[in-house]
């Protein structure tokens, strides 16, 4: 018998029972394993009906994603389910946890289903860049109907077992804390009550019911608005359809084939890798998973603006109650109002109630007074990027707050160790650089200095799971991993500018590749006066930023959609770019006054400036062991900044691009070019000197 799967009989009851931990994977041992058990089951005289239920935390989550790109070894999750629906006896599949992916799809293939009050089930594959590939685009829509199982499985959303009951996906549902007593009584009631081997694959009344309700043109038509770049979602309507255009055994085989090609596709690629990457960087290379993690039980945010705000809704999203400070009462007021009216937003699009927004609100403590930050356990700063007050600040914070206490700065680009040096205890000083808005972006980017002791690391990093963000490690260096990268794709564009191409060209070259946003549409959004403030800081520092035509914006008062106007105009209510005539004169101007020649550029050279740039940047952060791994490098840009998760990241997308011909690319734009930013990274030329990639390092 298998480890992981066994056989026992309970009663009248054969009970199979899965324990593969963490999440019972359907890897090739549960497989043969499932077999196994069934065999036994059918060959037990004595067991009437057989129940399915799994140990551990959950019932199935999935195939096992580890083995993708692998070749399959036999059996075939197909092959299983076809051997479960086909039992002489009645299986009933016992579900807690989350039901998902193969999962479901072997919880479909057994003839009932009962589930824990408090489980889930979905069939996420598309998040993979898949479909459901074991029956679930057949047998779904026969319990639930089409426009259900479309959802279901074209967004990879869960859904409760409630709702799974109302749609016709379980049975039942129960309450109660152990799932194998539950799943028990529910086979003796099929025992007792005689209930029949009931197959999906039989039930045809609701695919009759929708046979020509149109629904499938609608989901494409909706598929190219949202996930018009995706490869997987319109697979998935293709394979539901034909639940209803084919018998059920060519519907199998259509999904199969359907299933192989996004197997095979890039993106399916690009979305395990990011999968896992998300996954890998809350393990720190260097912090034990042992490391204690201080408590944090009230929070205290310097600054009421847009990010001190937004980080002030994190925490008190999940309970935790803040303190906000600000300088003048205005200002604290305006704030205020500002978080009330996104949480008031939220309320009218149904996600939280009103008596939610006044539980958060309440959480959010108004001051004037740093005195009020002596009893907190960590401290924000958000404040707008000028070192002297940063440090005047934490100056201040060294004095007020409790020992012990963690003193963070949401600086983007700022020296955390200048910053730390402002107090006596730079151990427990460390950045969390939250992206905006803050309340929205997933990535919290903390950043360790010198002396950051490992138990503030570790602390800040569990702290971003408890916000529900995806919390990477990095180190301090101008920048960061996220915007020093970013820097250097921004100073590309403006030369593309500079160069000839429109501010638009070069956004519709990023938006299809595709990101959300294009750099300059991404500059209006935050706010031309951010750039131009850090550069004039720069200047002040000393160092050598020529002058750009975005200076002349900030200057003219275009900062970016808040004032209507930027590198692009806005109508009054609307956040749409519209391309500006004024904007391009003065680029225009700017060109003749720089004696800058424009010429015709094309979007393959939009596409590798834009990128290698970045890439070079990304090796030469790995060098410097700013970024420990490069996966770290490509959750922060998928979570920070928009980079197509379908792609993996831009770490990876240069694995799969081939390393040496992004290097043959960054070597003759040095030479065409020249500067710092394109000086090949050793790293990335010992990679390819080696025939590696990154993903081997
Ligand atoms: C599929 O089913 C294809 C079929 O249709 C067709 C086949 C022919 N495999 O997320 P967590 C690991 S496609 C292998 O931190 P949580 C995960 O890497 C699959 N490993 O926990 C992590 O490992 P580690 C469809 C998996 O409680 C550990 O488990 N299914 C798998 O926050 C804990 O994970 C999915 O897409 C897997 N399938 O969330 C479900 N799943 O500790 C994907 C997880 O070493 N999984 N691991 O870092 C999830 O959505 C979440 O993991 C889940 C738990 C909700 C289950």
């Amino acid at each position: 018998m298998s480890e992981v799967v066994s056989y026992a009989r309970e009663g009248q009851v054969g009970v199979i029972t899965v324990n593969y931990p963490p999440v019972n994977a359907l890897s090739h041992a549960v497989r043969s394993g499932l077999l196994d058990a069934l065999r036994q089951g059918q060959t037990d005289d004595e067991a009437k009906a057989l129940l399915l239920v799994c140990k551990g935390r959950t019932f199935v989550a999935g195939a096992d994603i580890r083995e993708f790109g692998k070749p399959m070894q036999e059996p075939g999750l197909p092959s299983v389910i076809d051997a479960f629906e086909n039992s002489q006896k009645p299986v009933i599949a016992a579900l807690h946890g989350t039901a998902l992916g193969g999962g479901l799809e072997l919880a479909l293939g057994c003839h009932y289903r009962v589930a824990l009050s408090t489980a889930q089930v979905g069939l996420p594959e598309v998040k993979l860049g898949l479909l459901p590939g074991a029956g679930g685009t057949q047998r779904l829509p026969r319990l639930s109907g089409t426009q259900k199982a479309l959802e279901m499985i074209t967004t990879g959303n869960f859904v409760s077992a409630d709702e799974a009951r109302e749609y016709g996906i379980v049975d039942a549902t129960e309450e109660g804390s152990s799932i194998a007593t539950i799943g028990r009584a529910y086979a003796e009631k099929a025992i007792n009550e005689s209930w029949p081997t009931r197959r999906v694959r039989d039930l045809t009344d609701k695919l009759e019911a929708d046979k020509n309700s149109g629904v499938f043109d609608e989901f494409r038509a909706n598929l190219q608005k949202r996930a018009r770049n995706l490869f997987s979602p319109f697979k998935c309507v293709d394979a539901v359809e034909a639940a209803f255009k084919l018998s059920f055994e060519d519907g199998l085989q259509r999904e199969r084939e359907l299933f192989m090609e996004c197997m095979e596709s890039p993106q399916r690629a690009g979305l395990v890798h990011a999968f896992f990457a998300e996954r890998g960087v809350s393990k720190v290379p260097g912090l034990s998973p042992d490391t204690p993690i201080r408590d944090i039980n009230r929070v205290g945010i310097i600054g009421a603006g847009t990010m001190g705000g937004g980080i002030a809704m994190n925490f008190a999203n999940v309970g935790i109650p803040v303190r906000l400070l600000e300088a003048k009462q205005d200002a604290l007021d305006r704030g205020l109002a500002v978080i009330r009216r996104n949480y008031e937003n939220t309320a009218k699009k149904g996600r939280i109630t009103t008596a939610q927004v006044e539980e958060r609100m309440a959480l959010i403590e108004p001051t004037l007074n740093y005195s009020d930050l002596g009893d907190v356990d960590l401290v924000i700063e958000a404040v707008f990027e000028d070192m002297g007050i940063k440090k005047q600040i934490f100056g201040q914070l060294d004095k007020v707050c409790k020992p012990g206490a963690i003193l963070a700065s949401n600086t983007s680009t700022l020296d955390i160790d200048e910053i730390a040096s402002a107090t006596q205890r730079p151990q427990d000083v460390v950045g969390m650089h939250f992206f905006s808005p803050a309340n929205v972006m997933k990535l919290l980017e903390n950043v360790r200095g010198e002396k950051t002791a490992d138990d503030v690391k570790a602390t800040v990093m569990a702290l971003a799971k408890r916000i529900k963000k995806v919390g990477v490690l990095v180190g301090n260096c101008y920048g960061f991993v996220g915007n020093r990268m970013l820097h250097r794709r921004g100073a590309e564009a403006m030369e593309l500018v500079n160069d000839g191409a429109t501010p638009q060209q070069v956004d519709k070259v990023l938006t299809d590749f595709g990101f959300p946003m294009g750099q300059f549409a991404m500059s209006d959004l935050a706010g031309i006066d951010v750039g131009y403030r850090i550069r004039q800081e720069r200047r002040k520092a000393g160092e050598d930023i020529p002058p750009s035509w975005a200076d002349k914006l900030a200057e003219q008062g275009r900062l970016g959609q808040k004032t209507q106007a930027g590198i692009y105009r806005y109508e009054e209510g609307s956040r749409k770019p519209i391309p500006d005539p004024e904007v391009d004169a003065l680029i225009n101007a700017f060109r003749q006054e720089q004696g800058i020649a424009s010429r015709e550029i094309s979007d393959q050279e939009i596409l590798e400036r834009c990128l290698y740039v970045m890439i070079n940047e990304g090796a030469k952060i790995l060098e410097g062991g700013v970024a420990a791994r490069p996966l770290d490098i490509d959750i922060t840009w998928i979570y920070g900044y928009g980079f197509p998760a379908y792609r993996g990241g831009p770490m990876f997308w240069a694995d799969q691009e081939g390393l040496d011909k992004v290097l043959a690319g960054i070597r003759q734009f040095h030479e065409r070019l020249g500067g710092e930013q394109w000086q090949p990274a050793a790293l990335l030329e010992r990679l390819v000197k080696e025939g590696k990639r990154f993903g081997d390092l």
